[in-house]
């Protein structure tokens, strides 16, 4: 049972997660955020740390991008990152930093400020067509504090008017995925609040446009398998955020919360069609707060692989007859079978079988990296949340 089949390892192989630049900067919550050594100071730092998680597990080989944070010579980024064995990934866009956006960006009430907010998003197509980037990803940070401050339907408008124009924007090869969270930093109403409104307008504007599904913006309680099932159903999941909570936005090593949920979720995405399938891209969103950002991001990919690997082992023809005859008990164990199947043996020697060590986690930890990062790093400014 806990042997990989040459078809799982196969699938296995072919997977890839791509990592966020801002998981190697600093991050924290209102209250502190606290410095490490050897954060990197600029982008080009982010990308090295970065190409550190790809070279001992062979999982990650992009990188997403926030503007402006990572601002730079995107010529010069890209030529470093392929230097450094990974490419540029998904460009995210930025609208919640700005005074100008306090009562929102593209559902503003004023078309001045709402094309400032296309024209920020025009300027991430420009660095896509630059770093060769597919991805457009929007998280907008709109909405309410109150009922009756806001004409919800006018935003869903305005919002709908603003998209269609970033998106007859986009170039051939280019997409745009619309992210969705429940709440904050809006507490009464945010504008595209759950997969449904992102569904409703991305599939108004066409085949290019897809929905960003974040594993952590969802109400406690929330299957959201059933929503990945659905997506993929629909032809519309373009990428995960992955990362795990336990209350709200957490944005926690993914798997550390609910190990059984990202199985399930994984489940749904093989049954789906959508593992290696390059329309679907598989994303961490994460902060590492105080524990050392490049073995988090480590630990988060192996996360993804042990229960992508676990997924894999359901005997699908198994389940499908007892789901079939109507054998409830049946059909769940042989589920559960799997979930509880350590797969980590397996996948030790399979890595040490194609040249990466067994432990990822380990031969970072003896590489030296990071103490060379935390000597070398010194004096400029730490990047973070915001920078
Ligand atoms: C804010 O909630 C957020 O975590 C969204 O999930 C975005 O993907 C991310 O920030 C980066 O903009
Ligand atoms: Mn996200
Ligand atoms: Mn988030």
């Amino acid at each position: 049972m806990n042997t990989l089949t040459p078809d799982q390892l196969t699938a296995l192989e072919r997977q890839s997660i791509e990592l966020p630049s801002w998981a190697f900067g600093n991050s924290g919550t209102r209250f502190k955020v606290y410095g490490t050594p050897g954060t990197p100071r600029d982008p080009f730092e982010k990308i090295a740390d970065a190409a550190q998680v790809h070279k001992h597990t062979a999982l990650a080989p992009t990188v997403a991008l926030h503007i402006p944070w990572d601002m730079s010579d995107f010529g010069d980024l890209r030529k470093h990152a392929e230097d450094h064995g990974v490419t540029l990934g998904t460009i995210n866009s930025n609208t919640f930093q700005d005074d100008d956006y306090k009562f929102g960006a593209l559902t503003h009430e004023d078309a001045a400020i709402r094309q400032k907010a296309i024209d920020h998003h025009f300027e991430c197509i420009d660095v896509m067509d630059a770093t060769g980037s597919r991805d457009l990803k929007i998280w907008l940070a709109e909405g309410s504090n109150y009922p009756g401050q806001a004409d919800m339907r006018g935003r869903q408008d305005r919002l709908n008017d603003s998209l269609q124009k970033i998106y007859a924007r986009l170039g051939d090869d280019q997409r745009m995925v619309l992210e969705y969270k429940f709440f904050e930093p809006s507490f009464y109403h945010t504008d595209v609040p759950d997969w449904g409104t992102s569904y409703a307008q991305v599939a108004s504007l066409g085949d290019k446009a897809l929905v960003c599904l974040d594993t952590g913006h969802h109400a406690p309680g929330t299957n959201i398998e059933f929503i990945v099932m659905q997506l993929l159903r629909l032809g519309k999941l373009g990428s995960f955020d992955f990362n795990s909570r336990f209350y709200a936005d957490d944005d926690l090593i993914v798997g550390a919360a609910d190990p059984f949920q990202l199985f399930r979720i994984l489940f749904e995405v093989i049954r789906g069609d959508g593992l290696n399938n390059p329309d679907v891209t598989f994303m961490l969103d994460q902060c590492h707060n105080v524990e050392d950002k490049i073995p988090g991001q480590i630990r988060s990919v192996l996360n993804v692989q042990e229960m992508t690997a676990r997924a894999l082992l359901v005997d699908r023809d198994a389940l499908a007859a007892a789901q079939r005859s109507g054998d409830v008990l049946a059909a769940n164990a042989v589920f559960m079978d799997a979930f509880y199947t350590d797969a980590r043996p397996a996948l030790a020697q399979w890595r040490e079988s194609r040249g990466l060590p067994a432990d990822p986690m380990a031969a970072y930890a003896a590489s030296g990296y990071q103490q060379k990062i935390a000597a070398d790093r010194v004096g400029g400014v730490q990047a973070g949340w915001g920078a």
